[in-house]
């Protein structure tokens, strides 16, 4: 099934760099920190030198974002404020090809995810919250709700461009500005994005980015100067910012990891239930903290669903990220690759059975062949921990009870599927399970009108339509 012929797409597109600098008061500047090496994970070439902050680059960008809040952005009327993020919203739509080539260079997505989810939703993003700009006084706030000032934002390295479009653009929207760190691994798109923020004439200081490593994020957030800090990343460490944050006043929204059920019951339509369990962890190289890592699929049909998916996992092509044709990528970072290789290591310690996609892999870079374990019990950690990666448990249950109780059996809360033909049975599941977005008969589906977040330790607070401008928002 992998014979084709490839169809890379160009990497000149990229505009790649030698070299990055950051973005503080409407330049770019060096930093006082450590340059980082920006990687190619598909290949392990070095794509780029980035400059990366030290405190005193903390500090400036922080006193530019205040001074940028007080003297225009926070002043401005939010019809004015609509149309740089509407300019901003085009301009990620103009150079989307660059982005998404970009994007997969860095990160190790494939290219048909960059081009067709990652760039147009983070343009939708913005396109999205410049609508809300001159609603606010509509936004059920009360009728002239009022930014809350400096954002303090530090997002991951599996969606950049997106992430930073997430905290980015509902930010602005309402009237805040924002000092944004990227993660080490990815802080390119970060970096063009700041150069369409000087295409779109934002004024300086409404948006600064400041790469570099965990240190400038946990500067960042415990900078006085900040008023509210949004976090995505793991729950590690967002259990260490909630520490740190608290008794200071800061706003805080954290969205942390997860470990979702996707669940099948008998009268599901199985071939259509396959797409989306495949979709649910494969999506992203399985980079995802809403991925349906958990397949829960009624003991009745676990066998001929399992053969199915089994089929269909087969015929997934992982290589190279700009071939068109690639369905799976490289894992983000060698760290990333021994996480995931350790945690199903102890799948088979435990005794799950673990089937490999025989796909053959690239002989260099980060990769890992899509993996299904079956005979998964609950108390094994693949059935408790993320794995953040192309590996997919499989439990199986009798009951919609049962269903409904081991889906909840987890300290995460973010996301969860469920497969069936009955409307009831969907809205009945869905009121039980304690999960920020419950997809039915489909996955990973995210538009910026619908609300995302987590119940318990995978945060709290929403991104997205209007409950997402509550963080952003004093009323
Ligand atoms: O996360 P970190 P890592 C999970 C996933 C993954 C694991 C580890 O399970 O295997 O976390 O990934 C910045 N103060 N998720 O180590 O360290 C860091 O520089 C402030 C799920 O990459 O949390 C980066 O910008 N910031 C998750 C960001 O936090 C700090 C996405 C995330 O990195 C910091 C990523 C500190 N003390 C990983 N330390 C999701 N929810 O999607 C680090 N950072």
């Amino acid at each position: 099934p992998w014979e084709y012929a490839p169809a890379p797409e160009s990497r000149e597109v990229a505009n790649l760099k030698p070299s990055y600098r950051m973005f503080v008061d409407g330049e770019f500047v060096d930093g006082s920190g450590e340059p980082l090496k920006s990687t190619n994970p598909a290949t392990g070439e070095t794509l780029a030198e980035v400059a990366a902050a030290g405190e005193s680059d903390v500090d400036t960008a922080v006193r530019a974002a205040r001074r940028a809040f007080e003297n225009t952005w926070s002043r401005m009327p939010g019809a004015e404020r609509a149309k740089y993020l509407f300019r901003i919203a085009r301009l990620i739509q103009e150079r989307a090809r660059e982005l998404a080539v970009l994007e997969t260079l860095d990160n190790g997505k494939p290219i048909r995810e960059s081009r067709d989810a990652d760039v147009p939703t983070a343009a939708a993003h913005f396109f999205h919250h410049a609508g809300w700009a001159d609603k606010l006084g509509h936004a059920g706030y009360g009728p002239d709700p009022r930014p809350v000032g400096v954002a303090g934002q530090v997002i991951p390295w599996n969606f950049p461009l997106l992430m930073l479009a997430w905290k980015i653009a509902p930010a602005l929207a309402c009237g805040n500005t924002v000092v944004l760190k990227p993660a080490e691994t990815t802080p390119l798109t970060a970096l063009v994005f700041a150069e369409i923020c000087r295409q779109a004439e934002l004024p300086p200081g409404v948006v600064n980015i400041l790469p570099g490593a965990g240190d400038v994020g946990a500067a960042l957030v415990s900078h006085p100067g900040v008023d509210k800090v949004a976090f995505t990343g793991s729950t590690e460490v967002g259990k260490q910012i909630q520490a740190a944050l608290a008794g200071t006043g800061k706003r805080l929204t954290l969205e942390l990891g997860g470990k979702a059920a996707n669940i099948v019951f008998d009268d599901a339509p199985l071939d259509q239930a396959v797409e989306g369990i495949v979709n649910g962890i494969f999506f992203n190289q399985g980079h995802v903290c809403c991925a349906g890592s958990r397949l829960l699929v009624q003991e009745s049909v676990a066998e001929e669903l399992l053969d199915k998916l089994r089929t269909r996992v087969t015929a997934l092509r992982v290589g190279d990220p700009l071939d068109k044709n690639t369905d799976v990528g490289a894992v983000n970072s060698a760290e990333q690759l021994a996480r995931i290789t350790e945690l199903a290591n102890s799948g088979d310690a435990e005794g799950a059975q673990r089937w490999t996609s025989p796909c053959p892999l690239p002989d260099r870079g980060f990769f890992f062949a899509p993996t299904v374990f079956s005979d998964v019990q609950q108390s094994m950690r693949i059935a408790r921990e993320e794995i953040f990666g192309p590996v997919l448990s499989v439990l199986t249950f009798r009951t919609p009870d049962e269903a409904v109780a081991k889906a909840n059996n987890t300290p995460y809360g973010l996301s969860a599927g469920i497969w069936t033909d009955k409307g009831s049975r969907i809205l009945w599941a869905a009121q039980r399970m304690r999960a920020g977005v419950v997809w039915a008969n489909t996955f990973n589906r995210f538009d910026p009108t619908a609300p995302f977040g987590g119940y318990q330790e995978s945060g709290f607070g929403r991104e997205g339509g209007r409950a997402g401008l509550e963080a952003y928002l004093d009323v």
